[in-house]
């Protein structure tokens, strides 16, 4: 692959029907951070657009970069958050005491990052992180979990097999999106459980775009935006069945899905799927409305700015997530507005957001220059940050949310 790939056909279906529903434009990696010396070199762009199958129902990007680009170096920590860790500690717990019967039985995470849900039950049974950033293996080794860096696909669970056995669990969180050759990860997924084993994963709800989060969801990362109906096409094609979802209130609205072989199907199965027929999820015309969305949210986003600005406020972004680079590289938001951002991410202070490069610093920084709004870029985590912030706000700084609405808080 020479840095990115056009496809024409549907990633699941291999079908030839599918409809343009938003057009981003050319973006940089939402993860790409700059250090200052690269400022004034060139930024590789690549086409932003989601497309609808409309045979399968899946959202998807045509347009594939490269994992080695994106992934290789990551900037991304999972323990950067604490209520994403808290929330991966608990839900490492509560598959162990699901599914896990002896201290032998075998956990494989694809794409652990710095192994924070492995490392909460690594004394309950054997777990393997598989984590192609090597920078991020580094740490999940230094935290005493296995680690492989290298992508997971057929070849390598076959590796596994030889080397560890099968895995009673295989949790992938965050992961099913990014991964432009999934039938790959099915495949060794489907030989990695072996008979009895189960794979679960969270990824966001495509709902999620159009509901209770934001289309910043969309960037290179994520290839696609999954609903139970779609999922569920492409997994029957491996002699995989999905037997139980969750909706969970990660990231917006993420589905926790239990996948494994010939299990019972549960009701929250069917009633899932009953709640995406209501809401459209499998149609075509429910998707071309969003960019109508986006478009809404621009406009009253840019107007608050301007007019905020007018009046010399100071704003500053708080946290610089992968989302919040779509949404100020599309809505044309850089420093001019945002003086600066803050994020608890040591990989990401002192570098430069992709696109718009405005600097990130650590949040100390806030505390001694004390801006009049914070552009909430990380509003999944709203209602922890705001409960964070207590001090600041009783000083008078405001929270802009941005999506799935403008608001002020
Ligand atoms: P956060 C990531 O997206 C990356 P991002 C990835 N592509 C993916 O799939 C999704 O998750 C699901 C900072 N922060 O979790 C830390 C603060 O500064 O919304 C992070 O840089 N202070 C794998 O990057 C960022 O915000 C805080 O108090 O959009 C949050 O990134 C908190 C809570 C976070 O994911």
């Amino acid at each position: 692959m020479q840095n990115f790939f056009h496809r024409e056909n549907c990633h699941s279906c291999n079908q030839f029907d599918l409809i343009k529903v938003l057009d981003l434009g050319e973006m940089p990696l939402a993860n790409s951070f700059l250090k200052k010396e690269e400022l004034s070199g060139q930024e590789q762009k690549f086409p932003l657009v989601a497309y609808f199958c409309n045979n399968c129902g899946l959202l998807q990007l045509s347009d594939i970069v490269d994992p080695e680009l994106i992934f290789r170096q990551y900037s991304y920590l999972t323990s950067a958050s604490k209520p994403l860790a808290d929330h991966f500690v608990k839900a490492g717990n509560n598959f162990a005491d699901r599914f896990v019967d002896s201290k032998d039985d075998l956990i494989v995470e694809i794409g652990g990052n710095d192994a924070v849900l492995l490392s909460a039950i690594k004394d309950r049974c054997k777990v393997l992180n598989i984590e192609p950033a090597r920078n991020i293996a580094k740490i999940s080794i230094e935290k005493g979990v296995e680690t492989i860096d290298e992508f997971f696909n057929k070849k390598l669970a076959e590796k596994i097999i030889e080397n560890y056995g099968h895995a009673k669990i295989v949790v992938a969180n965050n992961v099913m999106a990014h991964i432009a050759d999934i039938k790959s990860v099915l495949e060794g997924v489907k030989i990695l459980i072996g008979d009895d084993g189960v794979f679960i994963f969270e990824v966001h709800w495509v709902d999620n775009l159009l509901g209770e989060g934001g289309f910043d969801q969309i960037y290179h990362e994520h290839i696609f935006y999954h609903s139970l109906f779609a999922l569920n096409n492409l997994v029957k094609q491996f002699g995989l069945n999905i037997f139980d979802v969750e909706l969970i209130p990660i990231h917006g609205q993420s589905m926790r899905v239990y996948v494994g072989k010939n299990k019972p199907v549960g009701n929250s199965v069917t009633q899932f799927l009953e709640k995406e027929k209501k809401l459209g999820l499998d149609k075509a015309k429910t998707f071309l409305k969003f960019s109508n969305k986006v478009e809404n949210i621009k406009e009253q986003l840019i107007n608050l700015l301007k007019e905020l600005k007018k009046q010399n406020k100071k704003i500053v972004g708080y946290g610089a997530p992968a989302k919040g680079n779509t949404l100020l590289n599309y809505f044309g938001i850089g420093s001019d507005i945002i003086d600066y951002i803050i994020d608890t991410t040591p990989l990401k202070q002192g570098m430069y957001t992709p696109g718009a490069h405005i600097p990130i610093y650590s949040p100390e920084k806030a505390k001694e220059d004390i801006p009049d709004y914070f552009l909430l870029l990380s509003w999944n985590y709203v209602d922890a940050i705001v409960e964070k912030e207590k001090e600041l706000r009783s000083q008078g700084v405001k929270f802009i949310i941005p999506v799935p609405e403008v608001k002020i808080i």
